[in-house]
């Protein structure tokens, strides 16, 4: 836990000290259950997108990042279609 902390506080240095980091709200089509919304998190995870948390409820999902089109094919890749 203390080490998770720390990479936490890590990350958040790191941002601090390059480029800023914009929150960006996307909506997605077809998402329906907790397997849509941990597709769609991991997909986006590992793209290197931050702080990546989907509402299922309100159809979309929100991280820190700066790359729209690369979050876009990113989601669209895992079978989801992004509202445009
Ligand atoms: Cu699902």
């Amino acid at each position: 836990m203390l080490n998770v902390l720390i990479i936490m506080y890590g990350l958040l240095i790191y941002n601090d000290d390059t480029k800023e980091v914009d929150v960006m709200k996307l909506n997605v089509e077809n998402m329906t259950c907790d397997h849509c919304k941990m597709t769609i998190e991991q997909a986006l995870t590992n793209a290197g997108f931050t702080n990546v948390a989907v509402d299922l409820g309100k159809g979309s999902v929100s991280f820190d990042g700066q790359d729209v089109d690369l979050a876009t094919k990113t989601i669209e890749d895992s079978g989801y279609k992004v509202k445009k």
